[in-house]
């Protein structure tokens, strides 16, 4: 339950200080929803060394293993998410080949993107159950390739909240542009199917409530703000990536909810063409991101258009001003 408290609480940050720069064996390319989409999952076999023996090539069958199908799966709807809604091809752009490690140590409570492959924990069995559980998860760390190739967000303070915050918007619409859902039937959650029948919780975090997602006696209660009146200054987390991000988070949720329909279309549209701006700063404050979408919406749907007062109206709830 400690490492598992620590997962929800006090993130280290991986992907910051993870194995950047290590090359991983590439794949043989294969055919699968796209050409261009190549994946590899690999089986750590519950050692800490990456990437492990590989178990699952492009176009290969099901293994059998639940870990290495779902993950394969998992790769392949969030590829789908970029390419089919925004026209980008992998993590970096360039079709780079989607590399996963699953079997990740022992009990092992957490997920992260290394710098240049996913990695999933099976989970201690009390609190977690394997991380390959939640799609929402695999896109989730696989966003944090997508922001390390285009915005290239600090992994600190209200930077590292976006980073988070990004992470978690573009993981639940790969969820619901698989599932056909619009903003109005979507879950909203991240991690939802993680924890084990024991914790009282549906899921690690919801954007349409943060705050709400659990509620349990050893975890405690959800700890993220729906709102800058609940804003943490703290030091661990890198500065509250986690916690903050429930901000921004619920800025996302309120205006797919306002335009309706599949929030990826218009909303999911707007923050992938903010994090894709060449001058995007890696700097980036709530304020300046929430200008910086209004300014995108203006761009791609016009001045004083639906979509640019929808993400102005959810900035302004969360009191975000702009
Ligand atoms: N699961 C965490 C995340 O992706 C791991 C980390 O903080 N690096 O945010
Ligand atoms: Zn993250």
């Amino acid at each position: 339950a400690e490492a598992a408290r620590r997962t929800l609480m006090e993130f280290s940050s991986v992907a910051e200080t993870g194995q950047l720069g290590r090359t991983a064996k590439a794949p043989s390319s294969g055919t699968a929803f796209s050409p261009k989409l190549r994946r590899t999952v690999y089986d750590a076999m519950h050692r800490q060394e990456l990437p492990g023996r590989e178990v699952r090539a492009e176009g290969s069958a099901s293994t059998g293993d639940p870990a290495v199908d779902e993950t394969y799966d998992g790769l392949g709807a969030t590829y789908a998410l970029y390419e089919d809604a925004y026209g980008r091809s992998s993590v970096d752009g360039a079709g780079q080949p989607l590399l996963a490690t699953v079997h990740y140590g022992r009990d092992y409570d957490n997920a992260f993107w290394d710098g240049a492959q996913m990695v999933l924990g099976d989970g201690d069995g009390e609190v977690f159950e394997r991380f390959s559980k939640s799609l929402t998860v695999i896109g989730h760390e696989l966003t944090h390739g997508v922001i390390q190739y285009t915005a290239k967000l600090v992994y600190q303070d209200q930077a590292g909240a976006l980073n988070e915050s990004l992470a978690d918007v573009f993981g639940s619409l790969v969820e619901q542009k698989l599932l056909g859902q619009t903003a109005a039937d979507a879950s909203w959650l991240v991690g939802e199917g993680l924890f084990t029948p024991e914790v009282s919780g549906s899921a690690l975090r919801s954007l349409a409530a943060p705050g709400t997602a659990y509620d349990d006696d050893v975890l405690g209660k959800d700890p993220q703000p729906a709102d800058m009146s609940g804003y943490i200054e703290t030091t661990s987390d890198n500065g509250g990536v986690h916690l903050n991000s429930g901000i921004p988070n619920h800025a996302f949720y309120l205006a797919s909810v306002r335009l309706g329909g599949y929030a990826w279309e218009r909303a999911g549209q707007i923050w992938y063409d903010t994090i894709t701006e060449p001058n995007f700063p890696a700097d980036c404050t709530f304020p300046v991101f929430a200008a910086a979408t209004i300014t995108a919406a203006e761009k791609r749907y016009g001045a004083g258009s639906e979509e640019s007062s929808a993400v102005q109206a959810a900035w302004q709830e969360v009191n975000v001003m702009v």
